[in-house]
């Protein structure tokens, strides 16, 4: 295992060559009429184990994927941002760039965003920590293969590689935890309050390892996976936009009021306003498994009603709407608490099983044989009891949380009948699963998706249905091509 991340920047190396940097710098010569000064690459992620989690302070397990943003960067003199995509369905637009306060972002009519707030939320949070001192303006060209709203965290790369190509313009470079905790507050203005593991993810990632990310300071822990372990993303083909509704904040809100309430009835005076799950389990001083049981001694109802909550926490209803909810929360006037701090708490445990598992198998490994490799039955345990892990996970998540969708539960079932477990992947209501499969039958298993899920119940034709699944190991972080 090894630590990493806190001292380092961002990596500066020599661009590749590769048919898409071509296809990127042939875009930005016909804008701009000269080559980009740099490019930057945020990878997309997808999360193994530790769903919802983040927000409420607990340790996730993510790994990045090969899918990325590219954003090739030219340099004016001016304070102006020239903003294009490769593809066509995201429009061109040009800003002036005053100040930090000054970036006014609002979603479209139907509360949608726009999706150059993405790359404003980016420049925003830089402009911010650089005081407004600005040297260059920026002609921007974006290049994206990670599939949008589908849990494997565009949105996160995009702010990403705005903030980190804003930063970089500006000759300012940070320390890789700094810089990710930048951009996960950046990407907050886009109205969703995350938790980080994105951003986390999308900086501190290493090639072969899934990383163990930890809070308050952010610290990555290289986790390395059985080595017989295949993750296979597929898609659900329900897209989910997170900011353009109010089910992520609304769970993120239900986590605070938990937190509020079982410390306060556990009898603990109490000077912090906003708690998260976590931070209630350090005041309370009991393990996660005592906290499941304080949630259904100090939670049992099934739904709290706004006043209730009020008459709990001594509070108005004009405090709770200012200090605990947020704009697209405040009108919600019922809320869900055992069975989200339930699901977080439960999560919590899986993730701390889920990395000891890991961790046990790679130690038999070292003392199985000089390869490492561990004897048939112990490999099989060990993908039996993290495959137990991301079922339990899946069915908290779609159960307690309420944040699957039934495509989601369809492609679940389809993998258990062949014996791989599977979960949602990201904040769900669409988007991806991320399967634990035997690498012996990783063929037949994605197989088997394209010909039951996609062709058979969706009419996709076989070609086009290849492009929703793939095999992904863990993958490099951020960098920056000169
Ligand atoms: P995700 O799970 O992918 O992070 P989000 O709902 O958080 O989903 O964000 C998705 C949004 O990010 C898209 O609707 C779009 O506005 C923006 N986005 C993602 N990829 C790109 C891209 N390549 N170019 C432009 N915008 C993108
Ligand atoms: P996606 O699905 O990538 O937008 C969101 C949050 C994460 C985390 C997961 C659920 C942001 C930027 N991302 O991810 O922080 O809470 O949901 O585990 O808000
Ligand atoms: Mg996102």
């Amino acid at each position: 295992m090894s630590e990493n991340g806190d001292t380092e920047e961002v990596p500066i190396i020599k661009i590749p060559n590769s048919k898409r940097i071509e296809c990127l710098n042939k875009i930005f010569q016909d804008e701009f009429h000269s080559k980009p000064a740099f490019v930057v690459r945020v990878p997309g992620r997808v999360n193994i184990i530790g769903e919802h989690i983040d927000y409420c302070g607990y340790p996730v397990l993510p790994m990045a994927l090969e899918q990325d943003i590219l954003i090739a960067v030219g340099l004016t003199n001016d304070h102006r941002v020239y903003l294009r995509n490769s593809n066509c369905k995201y429009s061109s637009i040009d800003f002036e760039i005053k100040s930090f306060d000054d970036i006014d972002i609002k979603p479209d009519s139907n509360g949608k965003p726009f999706w150059y707030n993405y790359v404003l939320c980016g420049i925003k949070g830089a402009l911010e920590y650089l005081n407004n001192k600005m040297k260059h303006g920026l002609q921007i060209v974006v290049d994206g293969n990670i599939p949008p709203a589908s849990g494997l965290s565009s949105s996160s790369a995009l702010v990403s590689a705005a903030c980190l190509a804003f930063l970089h313009a500006q000759n300012v470079s940070l320390k890789k935890t700094d810089i990710a905790d930048l951009c996960a507050k950046s990407e907050r203005y886009i109205g969703t309050q995350g938790g980080g593991m994105d951003q986390a993810i999308a900086f501190l990632a290493e090639k072969y390892c899934a990383q163990y990310i930890t809070w308050q300071p952010l610290k990555a822990t290289a986790v390395a996976l059985p080595e017989d372990a295949a993750f296979v993303v597929a898609h659900s083909l329900a897209e989910a936009n997170k900011a353009a509704t109010n089910d992520y904040n609304r769970r993120v809100i239900e986590c605070r009021l938990a937190a509020k309430i079982l410390v306060l009835s556990s009898g603990l005076a109490l000077n912090e306003k906003i708690l998260t799950l976590s931070r209630a389990q350090t005041l309370i001083n009991k393990d996660l498994k005592e906290m499941i049981m304080l949630v259904n001694k100090y939670l049992p109802k099934t739904e709290y009603a706004k006043d209730e909550i009020c008459k709990i926490l001594n509070i108005n209803e004009e405090e709770l709407e200012n200090t605990y909810l947020t704009p697209n929360t405040k009108h919600l006037t019922e809320f869900k608490l055992k069975q989200r701090a339930l699901h977080v708490y439960g999560e919590a445990l899986r993730v701390e099983e889920f990395r000891r598992t890991c961790a046990n198998c790679v130690m038999n490994g070292k003392s199985a044989d000089s390869n490492g490799m561990l004897n048939g039955d112990s490999k099989k345990n060990t993908l039996i009891v993290l495959g137990k892990l991301m079922s339990n996970s899946h069915d908290s998540l779609r159960n307690l949380y309420e944040c699957s969708h039934d495509n989601l539960d369809r492609i679940v079932d389809l993998s258990v009948k062949m014996g791989v477990h599977c979960r949602l992947t990201g904040a769900g209501w669409g988007g991806c699963v991320v399967a634990l499969c035997p690498k012996n039958i990783v063929n037949d298993y994605m197989e088997m998706l394209i010909d039951e899920y996609y062709v058979k119940h969706f009419n996709i034709e076989k070609s086009k249905a290849r492009s929703y699944v793939f095999a992904t190991t863990p993958n490099f972080g951020a960098s920056i091509y000169l």
